[in-house]
């Protein structure tokens, strides 16, 4: 078939295609084999449904919603469709049993991944008279969306026994730096914010559009992640024995699930430990503390403060005195390892301030990396809005009032997701993410 667009690179889309699928077998294949169809998040698909999402995804977005093909499987293109994020444990559905084997599920994928490529290669991907295909928006669509769950397998995988996953070879010890900086602020002056997707990007997904000036007013924000040190104060003030910080949705829920402390941290007689992915170590203090939304506004309302909104992240990680915006908040440079712990560089975080280079120029620490930054915006389209025709589903689904926005980035997350305008969503209880914050005031 002919290619009305010639501005894709075919080449690049095919090896980034192969470097996700790389990039997944790799974790499908660290998985101890009893474990395959356990579901260590109860309100998360078990582990073999997303060996079979990925390429079934690509295949009901690329091949049939976007170029009019038939099914390569239509049982399992149905089995395979959609992640959920239920209410509540009782809401997820008890799903066809037994799933496929992973031989099963490896050879529809196989299949899935020579019928994309193939796509890639030599079909009219990029049909500008198709709202799907457009400027190659099905083919982003998919090639996002693998690392996406990339970093959802990670932290499903952080809730496996360690008996139940292959620790990867030549993995360096964990290191637990000692204690973290003194508590600063910064001031970020009043000024604009710009938020939403650049026009020149090549693509975004539906909630970064349409682009939007916000004047943001003048606020104090902490330099550093609150740490495990800081939370620890929190902690042992009984705070959660008490009403005083909590907000009603995080009251509820840490009176229902009976919560003392976050998910990531364990008491083993009377003394803390962290839950790293490959290994349960001393309490690092010196790390930032990784907390749902309910408990991060609670610490924040306990020191007198809060977090920050949507808008003051923006201004704190990409403004500039002179007010220009940074494409990052350390300028222009590509994201590398010295900027800030992302893009899998790492399994767990690094101490607070580890990455100077990274600051932004109000001198805030890692607003990029180590940690997705919950902010105390609910997520919501911005005005002008359209569900994207690849995906429509995508956002549109979870303006329901429940969902907070977090911003930045984990060590879990792709670099190419790395930007301004992309926006992280879940609900303020969930506790399973890499999601750190730190505090703000007016
Ligand atoms: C944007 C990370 C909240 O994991 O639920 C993947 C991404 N959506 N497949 C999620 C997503 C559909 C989504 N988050
Ligand atoms: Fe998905």
């Amino acid at each position: 078939m002919v290619t009305t667009d010639t501005a894709l690179d075919r080449e690049l889309l095919a090896s980034w295609y192969a470097r996700n699928r790389e990039r997944s077998e790799n974790l499908f294949d660290s998985v101890h084999p009893d474990a395959y169809a356990s579901r260590p998040i109860p309100l998360r698909n078990p582990i073999c449904f997303y060996e079979g999402h990925m390429p079934a995804f690509s295949v009901n977005t690329l091949l049939k919603r976007g170029l009019g093909d038939g099914a390569l499987d239509s049982q399992y293109e149905i089995l395979f469709e959609r992640g959920i994020d239920p209410e509540d444990e009782g809401a997820v559905p008890e799903a066809r049993r037994p799933w496929p084997s992973r031989d099963e599920i490896l050879a529809y994928a196989g299949a899935a991944d020579r019928a994309i490529l193939d796509a890639f290669a030599s079909r009219d991907i990029a049909d500008p008279s198709n709202p799907v295909l457009a400027g190659g928006l099905a083919a982003y669509t998919v090639l996002e969306h693998e690392p996406m769950h990339q970093e959802t397998l990670r932290y499903i995988w952080h809730r496996l026994p360690y008996d139940r996953k292959a620790r990867p070879e030549g993995l360096a010890a964990v290191r637990i730096e000692g204690e973290p900086p003194a508590r600063r602020e910064a001031r970020v002056p009043a000024g604009r914010a710009t938020l939403g997707a650049d026009p020149d990007q090549p693509f975004g997904w539906d909630n970064e559009y349409p682009p939007h000036t916000v004047e943001v007013p003048p606020f104090s924000v902490d330099v550093h992640s609150v740490t495990n040190r800081d939370f620890l104060e929190f902690v042992e003030s009984g705070a959660y024995a008490s009403d005083g910080p909590w907000d009603e949705e995080g009251g509820a829920w840490r009176e229902q699930n009976a919560v003392r402390h976050p998910l990531f941290w364990e008491l083993h007689r009377g003394q803390w430990f962290w839950r790293g992915m490959w290994d349960l170590v001393p309490l690092p203090m010196s790390w930032p503390v990784y907390v749902t939304h309910a408990e991060a506004a609670a610490y924040a309302r306990w020191r007198g403060r809060r977090l920050m909104s949507e808008a003051e992240y923006h201004r704190a990680a990409y403004g500039t005195p002179g007010g220009e915006e940074r494409r990052y908040p350390w300028g222009d440079a590509a994201p590398d390892a010295l900027r800030g712990r992302f893009d899998f560089a790492a399994w767990d975080p690094a101490p607070v301030g580890a990455h100077p280079r990274g600051a932004s120029a109000w001198g805030v620490h890692d607003l990029v990396g180590n940690g997705w930054e919950w902010t105390s915006t609910v997520f919501a389209p911005f005005e002008g809005f359209r569900p994207m025709p690849s995906y429509p589903q995508y956002s549109a689904d979870f303006f329901d009032g429940k969902h907070y926005v977090l911003k930045g980035a984990s060590p879990a997350t792709a670099k190419e997701l790395i930007r301004p305008s992309f926006r992280n969503w879940f609900r303020g209880t969930y506790p399973y993410v890499y999601a750190k914050f730190r505090t703000a005031a007016s």
